[in-house]
């Protein structure tokens, strides 16, 4: 250190730490200060999540030019941000798991060792936060006291970031109070890396070229850096929520997923069910979380779109929360017709970004009505006509909504303890092989189907939309170690819960036929396969085995009022042999990535499966 100026520095750095500190825990406010020496931010703010403290960073960033309020008598409290174009969807190729030994990371994550990873970091963070406020931002996911609730603290130069995480989390002073001395806590740092020298001009969205998503799942801490958006930069969701959590979640006996969450009510026997859904990203998630019943006799409630925490709750059976406060969902097809919950839960009150901006300033996506605007500001904000020859939208645009908005939200949402599971279902994007639904022949066989899950890439990953690629569990990019070891994780969760295990099923909505064209009408419509999956949870339907799982028989789905799907219905669980034992080979290859490691009870899965497909 030795000169006197940078000691100067320093103690001016900590006291702008600590002069506005709303906490005495010595551990906090240690590690923050540690963390505002190294990216030197020109002021620190700790955040309450107050609505003073929303309508203060709002106006700064509407007069800095980064938000754009929207038409107050159309869409109130709401704002409309542009990312940079080059920075508009997770960076699975720039994210990591930074555990001591690069097994436990496995094959299907990318690995550095922390103490090389922080050396790798620690240069771009030493100033990255010059010329910024540096928000500190504590968080609670779960209800503050909860049984499976955790608390974190995110850090932030991105003001954008600190009112994502007031929607998406139980963000503020509630959730400090809870990180005392000695207790757990997650530890994330977010910086844009786009630090301002003197009298630089600030651009509207800033982030850099060189991004990392970094994980210390050991130390429970996240570094992510140069990206401003979605699951890069609110560190509370894919980080901490899947990543670390999963982490923790194996070392403590409980599971963190990439799941909705439903209560599902029997109208007439007012008889109520529990259902979590692991489909990847852009697959249907929080269109099936608002699920609105196309037929009678069922009351669908909403708990959550995107996470769930399970854990095996006193009388043996496991229970779910949504940790999450908020939803940060696609917009893009989202409208009247696909998910009205949806639109009614963006009444007001939401941040959109990166959809088109209309000419009296509310927001359209394609998708969200079916006459299409004459003119728009798109995306990047040029002007934009139907016959521009591009969507107005970005394909992987997003809205954040608080989800106490929401019209069907379910009371259960704020249960301390979380609700008991009767099912789960595993799903994808599959055109061809996986039928409308099949449930698992057991918990083993269910978790031979969540492992083996592929699905057709969406705008959500970067890459090449439609690709199939493997995503067991939905989990890919979100598993903060060796998938296998999940595997066996998740079958070892199976011998705790014996009995009381849901029953697990797989489900597909988008197998398309020979024309091209979905087979099946899904949205709504979906609420006729929950009801077959909870009739067979009840016992009150047989269905029918087949090798892959049993389906349901001759009349068992109800299809009252969509009987032009019936010539449909072979295609939708046509089970063809050859392609599923091609599949299988895949499958064996898949395995084989992960070595010994693959636990014995998948390798006698894929065996079985061979078995009853070959005779
Ligand atoms: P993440 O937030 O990225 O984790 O994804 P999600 O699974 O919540 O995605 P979401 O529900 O927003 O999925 C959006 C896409 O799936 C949109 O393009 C929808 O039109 C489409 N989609 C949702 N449900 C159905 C369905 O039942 N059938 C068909 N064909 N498409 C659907
Ligand atoms: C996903 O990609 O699965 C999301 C969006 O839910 S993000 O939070 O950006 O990861
Ligand atoms: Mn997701």
């Amino acid at each position: 250190m030795g000169s006197t100026s940078t000691l100067d520095a320093e103690i001016s750095i900590a006291k702008l730490v600590t002069d506005g500190a709303t906490t005495a825990n010595p551990e906090v406010i240690e590690w923050v200060t540690e963390v505002a020496e190294l990216t030197k931010p020109e002021s620190v703010v700790w955040c309450d999540g107050s609505q003073d403290e929303w309508n203060r960073i709002t106006s700064e960033m509407v007069e800095a030019g980064s938000l754009i309020p929207l038409n107050k008598d159309l869409r109130p409290g709401s704002f409309l941000a542009r990312s940079h174009p080059g920075d508009v969807a997770r960076v699975e190729d720039r994210t990591f798991i930074c555990s001591e030994n690069e097994a436990d990371a496995g094959p299907t994550n990318n690995w550095r060792a922390p103490a090389d990873m922080k050396a790798e970091l620690m240069p771009l963070f030493d100033g990255s936060m010059r010329g910024r406020t540096m928000y500190v931002v504590p968080f609670s996911m779960g209800p503050v006291g909860g049984a499976i609730t955790q608390l974190g603290i995110e850090i932030t130069d991105s003001p954008y970031a600190v009112l994502n995480m007031r929607i998406m989390t139980r963000m503020g002073q509630s959730a400090l109070d809870g990180i005392t001395p000695g207790s757990e806590w997650v530890r994330t740092v977010h910086s844009v890396g786009a630090p301002l020298e003197f009298g630089q001009d600030d651009v509207a969205w800033p982030c850099n070229d060189v991004k990392y998503i970094t994980h210390f799942p050991e130390t429970l801490e996240v570094w992510s850096y140069g990206s401003g958006y979605g699951g890069n930069a609110l560190l509370s969701k894919k980080c901490f929520a899947l990543r670390i959590a999963s982490v923790m979640g194996r070392r403590e006996g409980w599971l963190a997923e990439h799941m909705l969450l439903l209560k599902l009510t029997d109208t007439v026997t007012d008889k109520v069910y529990h259902l979590s859904a692991a489909f990847p990203s852009a697959c249907g998630k929080t269109n099936l979380a608002m699920l609105q019943p196309t037929i009678p006799g069922w009351k669908v409630e909403t708990i959550g779109d995107d996470i769930a925490w399970l854990r095996p709750g006193k009388d043996g059976r496991l229970y779910a929360i949504n940790p999450e406060a908020g939803f940060f969902g696609v917009a893009p097809g989202t409208g009247e017709g696909t998910n009205p919950v949806a639109m009614e839960t963006l009444w007001g009150n939401t941040v959109f970004t990166n959809v088109a901006l209309t000419d009296d300033g509310d927001v359209w996506w394609e998708g969200k009505t079916e006459e299409v605007p004459g003119h728009l500001i798109d995306w990047q904000g040029n002007d934009w006509t139907p016959d521009s020859g591009r969507p107005s939208a970005h394909p992987n645009s997003r809205f954040t909504v608080p989800i106490q908005q929401t019209p069907t939200l379910a009371d259960e949402w704020f249960e301390q303890d979380g609700v008991p599971l009767d099912a789960i279902l595993f799903g994808g994007r599959r055109a061809t092989n996986v039928p409308l639904v099949a449930q698992s022949l057991s918990w083993q066989h269910g978790v031979f189907v969540g492992a083996t899950i592929s699905s057709e890439k969406t705008a959500a990953q970067e890459g090449t939309v439609g690709e199939l690629r493997r995503d067991p569990f939905a989990m890919l990019p979100f598993c903060g170690y060796n998938m296998a070891d999940y595997w066996g994780h998740w079958l070892e969760m199976g011998e705790t819960l014996g009995e009381n295990a849901p029953k697990i099923f797989q489900a597909n909505s988008f197998r398309t036929g020979a024309h091209g064209r979905f087979l099946w009408p899904g949205f709504g419509d979906n609420s006729r396969v929950i009801d077959w999956v909870i009739r067979r949870v009840s016992g009150e339907v047989e269905g029918r085995v087949s090798a892959v799982g049993t389906l349901p028989a001759e009349g068992e789905l109800n299809l009252d009022g969509i009987e032009d799907v019936r010539p449909e219905l072979d295609e939708l669980f046509a089970i063809d042999p050859a392609s599923w034992l091609a599949e299988c080979e895949l499958t064996e290859e898949f395995f084989a990535q992960f070595g010994d490691r693959v636990p014995a009870g998948l390798r006698a899965e894929l065996a079985g499966l061979r078995q009853r497909l070959s005779s």
